[in-house]
């Protein structure tokens, strides 16, 4: 089994606190996205999706995005349950690791991705280039910093996001909120739970996986 991964994306980092929660430890390769490896020929022979995470299980099955990647090792490995203790609270989980991918991970990836020059024909990840649409970047940034607002809506009165237990939605909003700073986004004291909360779950040993 091998995990692909890449230390400075917060995708990939999303899968390694996920399993430091679990204590299971996989073999992993760095792919340097940085110097654009994922979109190498011998990466794409074992990703055509070129990018990270991506799991490849020793029967030689590929398994790519991080939600997918974190249930198979939810099902192999039950104990401690990161994605929900029953069936109200895994759909709970469920909804707001989604919520967060689409209103936190992909709007901060919007605004870096078409702004950066280092971005300029890949505005998209994938192996297909896409060029930068500058309008989208005002609406990323935007989009970010109401997910802060609603993120602290949301952990008003809850220890966690789905209530008294640390999931992968924890996971997802944190490493978000530490992604944003790609964007020079940060909370304020507005965002007074979001702050107690990122304290708490900074501080746990699975974050700085
Ligand atoms: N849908 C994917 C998104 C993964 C993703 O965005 N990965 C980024 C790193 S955080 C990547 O591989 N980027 C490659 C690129 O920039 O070309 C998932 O959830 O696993």
């Amino acid at each position: 089994m091998k995990l692909y991964t890449f230390k400075l994306a917060p995708s990939p980092r999303r899968v390694r606190i996920f399993l430091a929660e679990k204590g299971i430890e996989v073999p992993m390769e760095e792919v340097n996205l940085r110097e654009r490896e994922q979109l190498c020929q011998e990466y794409k022979q074992i990703n055509d999706r070129c990018d990270v995470p991506f799991l490849v299980l020793d029967d030689g099955t590929g398994i790519g995005e991080v939600e997918a990647i974190c249930r198979y090792f939810e099902e192999t490995h039950p104990e401690p349950p990161v994605m929900g203790r029953d069936a109200r609270e895994k759909a709970l989980v469920s909804m707001w690791n989604h919520r967060f991918e689409q209103e936190g991970f992909f709007a901060i990836a919007e605004a870096l991705r078409n702004a950066n020059p280092r971005f300029e024909d890949r505005a998209l990840i994938g192996p297909r280039d896409y060029k930068q649409i500058p309008e989208l970047a005002e609406r990323g940034k935007l989009r970010a910093e109401r997910f802060f607002d609603d993120l602290d809506r949301q952990l008003t009165g809850r220890e966690y996001v789905c209530g008294d237990a640390f999931t992968m939605a924890d996971i997802t909003a944190m490493v978000c909120v530490d992604f944003a700073k790609v964007i020079e986004l940060q909370p304020g004291q507005r965002h007074a739970n979001l702050l107690r909360w990122r304290a708490e779950v900074s501080a746990r040993p699975s974050a700085a996986a």
